[in-house]
């Protein structure tokens, strides 16, 4: 027979259980948005949110965002590559994305741009995020506005994010050195085998069917669309170049 403290005991007990669970899963989730979802047409200001670095004991002391220029990215519309261009999908594509300066983690930081002066990501550096913190890294998004004539009713846009605990040149990539949340697409960032294998962050435009209705045609529940960076933007625009010299990865083997 159990006695109504012993069951309290227990609840009790199961309670705080659920909260320890709840706390761990926060403070060792995988590197993400902040507000991985927005409708279109608003602007928002958002953040990467670093979810751990590489183990008991270390810090992610550099960090680095790539977003898709749209020049020569993937397309994918309802999971299949499609010829066509970001511009298709999302009107006012390219530059959308803007650095917020914070130096309260990491003292170090630019944006990086492409040869059209477009900002397709940005580097952190100088800093340490403990294995056991989140960090918060603010840009802001314009907004998007999805293609009227297009059937997409969301577009999702892939990002690729270093978390970088060792600055080791490409060979030394490994799970006590680096979580490479990007997507597999074959470029020298792709870190098969690697905690964060194509587990990127993205950031997913919805429609607004009240204003920008599906043009007829349209399956009734319109397309998913995908914004993947290539493999050779990836490995132009994900290493840190900090003035001119390049930080991270370290050149060589
Ligand atoms: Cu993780």
């Amino acid at each position: 027979m159990i006695r109504p403290n012993q069951f309290k005991l227990s609840t009790q007990a199961a309670l705080v259980i659920a909260l320890l669970l709840g706390a761990s899963q926060s403070a060792f989730s995988h590197t993400r948005l902040e507000i991985p979802t927005v409708v279109e047409g608003v602007r928002a200001s958002n953040n990467v949110v670093i979810g751990h670095a590489c183990g008991e004991g270390s810090n992610v002391v550099a960090h680095t965002a790539v977003f898709p220029d749209g020049v020569d990215s993937i397309i994918k519309v309802d999971g299949a590559e499609v010829t066509g261009s970001a511009s298709d999908y999302v009107t006012n594509y390219g530059n959308l994305n803007q650095k917020i300066m914070n130096h309260s983690v990491f003292a170090n930081e630019d944006e990086k741009a492409d040869a059209a002066g477009n900002v397709v990501g940005y580097w952190v550096e100088g800093g340490k995020n403990p294995n056991h913190y989140n960090t918060y890294v603010p840009f802001r998004s314009t907004a998007g506005f999805i293609e009227p004539s297009s059937c997409a009713s969301s577009v999702k846009v892939v990002i690729a994010v270093a978390d970088i605990c060792k600055i080791t040149a490409a060979s030394g990539f490994a799970d006590t050195t680096v979580n490479l949340w990007t997507p597999a697409v074959g470029s020298n960032f792709d870190g098969p085998g690697l905690h964060g294998f194509n587990s990127p962050a993205t950031i997913t435009y919805t429609r607004n069917l009240e204003t920008n209705p599906l043009p007829e045609g349209c399956s009734e529940a319109g397309s998913t669309v995908e914004i993947i960076p290539s493999a050779a933007q990836l490995n132009r625009d994900m290493p840190i170049v900090k003035k001119g010299k390049q930080f991270w990865p370290k050149a060589g083997h």
